[in-house]
């Protein structure tokens, strides 16, 4: 096998100047665009759903549609037009890029026609060690592999299935391969110079109390940064009913862990084909209306540009949490007021208010779960949503129903046109 120096290259450093989730500093002023050529998976985590992303990187959420690797690459062509701060290209699902020979295409594709684009992967690292020199060879230097555990009996009640040589293994053996695999993977992308990233994503009850063992143990792999996910349930999983952890679990977590640790804090559980800064994800501007989806989503209307469809607002509905309708005042999940505007030309006009009625149903438990759902009905109809803060289940929800979401504090005129400047044709 050919070994590549691990000591960190020229060319290495200056991608790490600019990938926005390797490097914090890079994340407001360094894009990434994720191509979601690999709908299918060769394992079942307990908290996926197939019908949304994968959570190795996204969290569950529609992917628009799934691309071909001809139509990916086209993609890329034409964000790079409208995002010149474009400078990372990945493969992140919707399932596990190496269980879909599109993404190797897909990749020699893009690196091919934009060789200065930084490629990154994310896996559940099942694949890896036998793709981990192809995806060295097309230009790959930038891997995560999602390892929740390295106990085979915690492993075990986080897996269903992993799928290996034509069977189907469960229990300790599915555990014992998928684990097996996942450090040999790792290692062989060490040894060739690539930087791995380690997701793990915090399960309440789960791997809560392994989680810093195991980010020593991935530290002592020489993995370059660990990033902690929280858990999210997602209908139709195992783990539909279990608790998400609260954000100062994950934060108390995250400083335990951190001793001599890189340690990313900054992610946004990106979808599948999430595009534009890590804080202003674009991909509405750049939905097809062929393929999987088979049709344009929400309020849009398609055109065509360079190939790849892109949409148009049309009578967008703007919710915004202001109780006064002067400053965005409120989070999503405590504001009392919603206040509904549209656009008349260059005129910003207040259509409606909706109020909402809770009791403090604190961070987490039921109470909490039907606030957020009491808001997310009452919005169902809006476009654009406006907060003044905003946790990531609500955000998540969101965005995979097709909304754009802005946070914001002050003007409530100006955040308004702030949300829509990014709407292709729109100038507020
Ligand atoms: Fe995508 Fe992941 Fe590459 Fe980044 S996302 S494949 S390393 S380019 Fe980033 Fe998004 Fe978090 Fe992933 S913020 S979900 S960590
Ligand atoms: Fe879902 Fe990703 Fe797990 Fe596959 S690896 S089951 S797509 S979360």
């Amino acid at each position: 096998m050919r070994v590549h120096c691990v000591s960190m290259d020229t060319d290495l450093e200056n991608m790490l100047r600019t990938h926005p989730c390797y490097n914090e500093e890079a994340h407001k002023r360094s894009a990434r665009m994720h191509l979601p050529v690999a709908p299918r998976c060769n394992i079942q985590c307990n908290y996926c759903n197939r019908k949304y992303d994968c959570s190795n990187e996204s969290r569950p959420g529609v992917t628009s549609s799934v691309l071909t690797p001809e139509e990916a690459v086209e993609k890329v062509a034409a964000v790079k037009e409208k995002i010149p701060e474009l400078s990372v290209v990945a493969v992140a699902g919707p399932g596990d890029p190496l269980a879909n020979p599109e993404t190797l295409e897909t990749l020699d594709l893009v690196h091919k026609r934009f060789p200065d684009v930084t490629l990154c992967l994310s896996t559940n690292g099942l694949m890896l060690p036998q793709y981990a020199e192809r995806l060295y060879d097309s230009g790959v230097r930038f891997v995560t592999v999602t390892m929740n555990s390295f106990d085979t009996d915690i492993s075990s009640k986080i897996y269903e299935f992993v799928k290996w040589n034509g069977e189907t293994l469960k229990g300790k053996g599915a555990a014992e391969r998928l684990l097996r695999n996942q450090l040999d993977g790792i290692k062989k992308c060490i040894d060739l110079g690539m930087l791995v990233k380690v997701n793990i994503v915090l399960i309440p009850d789960v791997n809560d109390s392994h989680i810093p063992d195991l980010v020593r143990f991935v530290k002592g792999l020489g993995v370059y940064i660990v990033n902690i996910l929280p858990l999210i349930p997602v209908e139709g999983t195992k783990f539909s009913n279990m608790r998400a952890p609260a954000p100062e679990e994950r934060k108390r977590l995250m400083n335990i862990c951190s001793d001599g640790v890189r340690m990313m804090r900054h992610c946004r559980q990106c979808r599948a084909d999430a595009i534009g800064l890590l804080d202003n994800d674009r991909s509405n501007e750049f939905i097809r209306t062929t393929g999987a989806c088979g049709s344009g989503c929400g309020p849009m209307n398609a055109v065509t540009e360079n190939g790849v469809s892109v949409v148009m607002p049309r009578d967008i509905r703007i919710a915004v949490a202001s109780d006064d309708g002067v400053t965005v005042n409120g989070g999503f999940g405590n504001t009392s007021t919603f206040r509904i505007y549209s656009m008349k030309g260059n005129d910003i006009i207040e259509e409606s208010i909706v109020t909402i009625e809770h009791e403090n149903g604190g961070v987490y438990g039921d109470a909490h779960t039907k606030n957020i759902n009491d808001r997310l009905t009452a919005l169902k109809d809006a476009d654009v949503v406006v907060v003044k803060e905003i946790g990531p289940r609500p955000l998540n929800e969101l965005r995979n129903s097709g909304k754009r979401v802005h946070v914001a504090k002050g003007d409530v005129n100006l955040a308004i046109r702030e949300a829509l400047s990014s709407y292709p044709g729109r100038t507020p």
